[in-house]
């Protein structure tokens, strides 16, 4: 006699690589063993009229980190992957950042110990490099890729940036090895000269930060990293595109066959420079880097989105409180260049691109699952993520396209006391959020306990080089 089914999620549009099918979903365990038809369960959750979508995957997440400023994030594990799952997210990949001299290992193993503790959704980590030149680097590098973390993260500014040299060097031991490489893109001297010059003129507030970030720093390292992409036939994924230069860059690369991907972030789609021209300090909650940047941007991001010349849109939480231990650390006037960058966005990512998406002529909920949730477990090989058919586990999140909500001032599950979004209704709502199998939210209520994430191997990308051999 065939095996009862834990759950069915019964009745609802499931949103699947192949299309959507009306009809019933069934769980066993922790996986997902039947898509349509109709079916019973030991237990079963109504979905008539709503929507059965993967479970988001978020593959850019800065949780219980040091930023380069050495500000702690507001978020711990527990807080951060609470918010993520009230905002349907069940997998998300955060950093594992090297701090200088610090040996490879040792930073993953810390990060371990933070995400075994905390973590309420799957986990992967990037491993952030900053300092190539600690003892076994090149050892611990190959070993932790052949051990799962197949994604390395660089930045070509700040006092973390790796030299040009380094990072070929670094591209060419990922392509030994396995691993995709992410870059923040910015060239270091263009952000350096924008900021001495606004703080010769007095420029320092922050709706100054703006242009402390000219585009054509973004354009420039863009350029340079599909470059280096091209040169050495190794996989690169160009984080938070904020400009239609950027996006055109590497539409361009991908174009000539470079293997790059791209992502862009919520802040990008739906929000302007202007955001930071608030009275007194308040332009600092909305502090990112790159910075917003204007209309014309943003219809670009989306075309390029529609397009797949961009694939992912990923959240870039980067959490920091409106008080003395984050954005006002040096006091409540603070210049432009000693506010911690970044907001909130694990929770509020998905709905807000479910209410852009699904809405009348928006995209539609294949896209919506395509570029929040199928792309990124494709392109970062999460084998068993990201997409809703046999055999793939059980995340799911069940969205009421009916509901509606106007966000407040502080009614996230972060710990950061602000919503970047206070004031915006959004349509479209989780109502259930399902991780291998088990019920972590319903109807707003967390049902989850910290540690019952796991994490996330990587047995290999799926993003590999096409010639398959090493050029230098
Ligand atoms: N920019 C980043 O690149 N990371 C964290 C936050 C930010 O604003
Ligand atoms: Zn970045
Ligand atoms: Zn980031």
């Amino acid at each position: 006699m065939a095996r009862e089914n834990d759950l069915v999620i019964r009745g609802g549009w499931i949103v699947t690589p192949k299309g959507v099918v009306q009809g019933d979903l069934a769980i066993q365990d922790s996986t997902i063993v039947s898509v349509g038809g109709n079916v019973s369960g030991v237990q079963e959750i109504d979905a008539v009229g709503k929507w059965v979508m993967p479970g988001g995957v978020d593959v850019h997440a800065h949780i219980e980190q040091m930023s380069g400023m050495g500000v702690m994030n507001a978020d711990t594990f527990e807080t951060a992957t609470r918010s993520a799952a009230m905002g349907g997210t069940t997998s998300v990949i955060s950093f594992a950042a090297q701090a200088k001299g610090e040996a490879l290992a040792e930073t993953v193993a810390n990060y371990r110990v933070r995400a075994e503790r905390g973590a309420m959704i799957d986990y992967a980590f990037h491993l952030t490099l900053t300092d190539l030149d600690v003892e076994g680097f090149e050892t611990d590098l190959g070993n932790l890729i052949a051990a799962g973390h197949r994604s390395l993260k660089l930045f070509t500014t700040y006092n973390i940036k790796l030299e040009d040299r380094e990072i070929l060097s670094v591209m060419a031991q990922a392509r030994q090895h396995g691993a995709l490489i992410c870059v923040h893109a910015e060239t270091d001297a263009i952000l350096e000269h924008a900021k001495t010059q606004l703080i010769t003129a007095g420029k320092v507030r922050p709706r100054d930060h703006a242009a402390s970030h000219p585009r054509m720093a973004e354009i420039d390292a863009v350029e340079r990293m599909c470059r280096f992409a091209a040169y050495l036939d190794q996989p690169v994924m160009l984080f938070h595109i904020s400009t239609v230069e950027g996006a055109n860059a590497v539409k361009q690369a991908r174009e000539s066959g470079a293997p790059v991907w791209a992502e862009t972030c919520p802040h990008y789609l739906f929000m302007t420079e202007d955001i930071l021209d608030v009275p007194g300090s308040e332009g600092a909650k909305w502090m990112c880097s790159p910075p917003q940047r204007h209309i014309a941007d943003q219809a670009a991001l989306w075309a390029a989105l529609d397009a797949g010349n961009l694939q992912i849109v990923s959240s870039d939480h980067a959490p920091y409180r409106y008080d003395e231990s984050g954005k006002l650390r040096a006091g409540k006037n603070p210049a432009f260049h000693e506010v911690a960058n970044g907001l909130p966005g694990l929770e509020t990512r998905l709905p807000l691109m479910f209410d852009a998406m699904m809405r009348a002529g928006g995209q539609g909920p294949e896209q919506f699952a395509q570029i929040t949730a199928t792309a990124p477990a494709q392109i970062y090989g999460l084998p068993q993520k990201g997409a809703i058919s046999q055999g793939m586990d059980a995340d799911i999140s069940i969205w009421d396209p009916d509901i509606q909500l106007t966000y407040g001032a502080n009614d996230l599950h972060d710990n950061v006391g602000y919503n970047p979004w206070e004031g915006r209704t959004i349509m479209g709502w989780p109502t259930h959020v399902i991780l291998r199998g088990k019920t972590l939210c319903k109807d707003g209520v967390f049902l989850g306990t910290a540690g019952q994430g796991q994490w996330i191997d990587r047995p290999e990308l799926a993003t590999k080089p096409k010639n398959g051999k090493i050029k230098i």
